[in-house]
């Protein structure tokens, strides 16, 4: 099994919040997985499939793309293996997260990292990410990363349910993580791969549930070092 994942000048540091979920389905699942490192720029020339995204999951000759697919593919595929959703009501509310996640976390985060994700990225990509991101924000690089204040702001503005929540429970799943925990934690791997950006106070309780989920799976996600 191969997941091709996201890279930039540090080979050994994938920073795609989509790869980091999948990346951590798989430990949940007690999967061994061979990581294949790329930079955006790679990621279409791939000829054995069409995707345009990562991460891509290669498995018994099939190539599985979209995160969510992904995480679908891995509970039908192992189902004798700790769940990832907890049923079928977990996995409809973990959909709806996905798709919540992204509008409410994704959206304000990208626009506070995008400077630093770019600073990161190995020389082939930059004209790549600076002309499609520029695009896509309406404004150059730089004048985002003016705003990045105001958008840090904005993003930890979204984190009460998060932080409510977790003052009474320790995985947005309850006793355990499940999916759910998943997807948020790739946001934060993201922002600690690429910035050195601290995004959370230690009296939060999304703090602590981040020290929790860094322990998880052999310390898995401690891979990511902390930028300076
Ligand atoms: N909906 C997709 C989104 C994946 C995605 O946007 N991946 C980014 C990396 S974080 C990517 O591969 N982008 C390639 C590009 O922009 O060229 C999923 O959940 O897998």
């Amino acid at each position: 099994m191969k997941l091709y994942e996201l890279v930039g000048k540090d080979k050994t540091q994938g920073f795609s919040p989509y790869v980091w979920r999948i990346r951590m389905a798989l430990a949940h699942k007690g999967l061994d997985v061979e990581m294949v490192p790329l930079i955006f720029t790679e990621i279409a020339k791939l000829e054995a499939c069409q995707a345009k995204t990562v991460p891509i999951l290669e498995h018994d000759g099939a190539y599985i793309t979209d995160s969510w697919d992904i995480a679908c593919y891995l509970e039908d595929k192992f189902p004798g293996h700790p769940s990832l959703f907890g049923g079928d009501a977990g996995k409809a509310y973990a959909n709806f997260f996905n798709f919540t996640s992204f509008y409410n976390l994704i959206i304000p985060l990208f626009q506070t990292l995008v400077f630093d994700i770019f600073e990161g990225l190995d020389d082939k990509d930059r004209d790549y990410f600076r002309s499609s991101r520029e695009a896509r924000l309406g404004k150059s690089l730089e004048e985002a990363h003016q705003n990045q204040d105001q958008n840090l702001r904005l993003f930890q503005k979204q984190l009460w349910p998060y932080n409510t929540t977790l003052k009474t429970q320790d995985f947005l799943g309850g006793t355990h993580p499940t999916y759910v925990d998943y997807i948020l934690y790739g946001l934060f791997q993201w922002a600690k791969g690429v910035s050195a950006l601290s995004l959370l106070q230690e009296t939060d309780p999304l703090y602590d549930w981040r020290t929790r989920m860094d322990e998880l799976h052999d310390g898995l996600g401690k891979v990511i070092t902390v930028k300076s």
